[in-house]
């Protein structure tokens, strides 16, 4: 075999040896670069005579095109098997689930829904949304409302107290939101239209109690507040949360403390296997208690019953929220089972709004 017929067979085994595209490059180098062999060759042309040139020309110029047609090809397949490669490992299985993004995971408890959908229609109505703390005085939870020393509500509450401090006073979990009207009355002057969602404590626990629990109250308070503005808003208000064009209600003589004239109120409903719908049917259910003010409220509150008059209420978010969205068990609203939330959840960005709608 020739030098050149030798030379190009090293070369072409190089190449074909050559596992990557930086090793093909050192092959090339080697072959093509400036002191590279095939160029050493490339190079004795200019010195030789016309004839060895017609000679030898065709051999050298042959095994350098040789050498880039092997190199182009090797290169080729190369790139061919890093594709190949990478398109093993980087799977992609089409029939997966698209993946929800990170902002849509989490899930709105029914609890705070229910809160920002009354919220939502209590503002629209002109509400402002109060708030106070967990612990409260004995005053501001029972004394200021009319509830005197030794009552038996005080008792029917089943309230927790904390130890009692050196002066004999004893702070406890607020029973009912009620102490945040107050608070309310003793700040700001009327007219007065506030609504206080929040949690609140009383020591019973069973099937349909938790000794933590939410309720909602509102309060109006101006020169003319009467029942008939009472009954407008709640009536307003039941078919804003339950969705309903009409719903019939009932109000029924009651007694709390801190109203005078005090009602219960029940809304019309249809019970249907175990299902309730509301604004029809023939069947009755409690929703709600409220009143007008005591004047002895407004008094310790430090407004003139003779000058101002107002009407309040009072409901529980949990049963509201389990009557809506046909919850049966309260005690799983407070366990935090992944697996509850998943399902009654409510998706974060579809925040409820009376124009948009509240629970679509
Ligand atoms: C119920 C009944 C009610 C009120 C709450 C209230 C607050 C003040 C003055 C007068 Cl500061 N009343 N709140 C009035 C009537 C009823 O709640 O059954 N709640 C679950």
């Amino acid at each position: 075999m020739s030098d050149i017929a030798q030379l190009e067979s090293t070369i072409l085994q190089d190449i074909a040896a050559a596992s990557d595209e930086a090793a093909l490059e050192a092959v090339r180098v080697a072959a093509l670069g400036k002191s590279g062999s095939v160029s050493a060759l490339l190079k004795t042309l200019g010195t030789m005579t016309p004839d060895e040139r017609k000679a030898k020309g065709p051999a050298i110029n042959g095994l350098k095109d040789a050498v880039n047609a092997a190199l182009a090809a090797r290169r080729d397949a190369l790139k061919n098997a890093a594709l190949d490669a990478r398109l093993n490992t980087e799977t992609l299985d089409v029939t997966l689930p698209v993946r929800e993004s990170p902002a849509e995971t989490g899930r709105i408890h029914p609890i705070s829904q229910v809160i920002d959908e009354l919220t939502a229609i209590f503002a629209d109505m002109g509400f402002a949304v109060a708030e106070g703390p967990d612990i409260e005085t004995d005053d501001y939870n029972f004394t200021k409302l009319n509830f005197p020393e030794g009552h038996p509500a005080r008792e029917m509450h089943d309230t927790f107290y904390f130890n009692p401090k050196p002066d004999g006073s004893r702070l406890l979990l607020r029973t009912h939101t009620s102490p945040v009207q107050v608070r309310t009355m003793l700040a700001q002057k009327p007219p007065i239209r506030v609504i206080i969602p929040g949690r609140t404590y009383r020591s019973d626990s069973d099937q349909t109690h938790t000794p933590m629990f939410h309720q909602v109250e509102g309060l109006v308070i101006d020169k003319g507040s009467h029942l008939g503005h009472l009954k407008w808003i709640l009536a307003e208000f039941c078919k804003a949360f339950f969705e309903v064009d009409n719903v019939k209600m009932r109000f029924r003589p009651s007694f709390f403390p801190f109203t005078e004239p005090s009602l219960e109120v029940d809304i019309q409903c249809r019970r249907d296997k175990g299902e309730i719908r509301f604004g029809e049917g023939e069947d009755w259910l409690e929703i709600l208690g409220c009143g007008m003010v005591h004047p002895n409220v407004l008094r310790n509150c430090g407004l003139d019953p003779d000058e101002y008059q107002g009407f309040a209420w009072g409901m529980g978010i949990d049963r509201i929220a389990m009557l809506k969205y046909g919850m049966p068990d309260l005690r799983p609203f407070f366990e935090a089972d992944m697996r509850w939330i998943s399902h009654y959840g409510f998706r974060p960005l579809d925040f409820p709004t009376l124009a948009g709608g509240l629970s679509s």
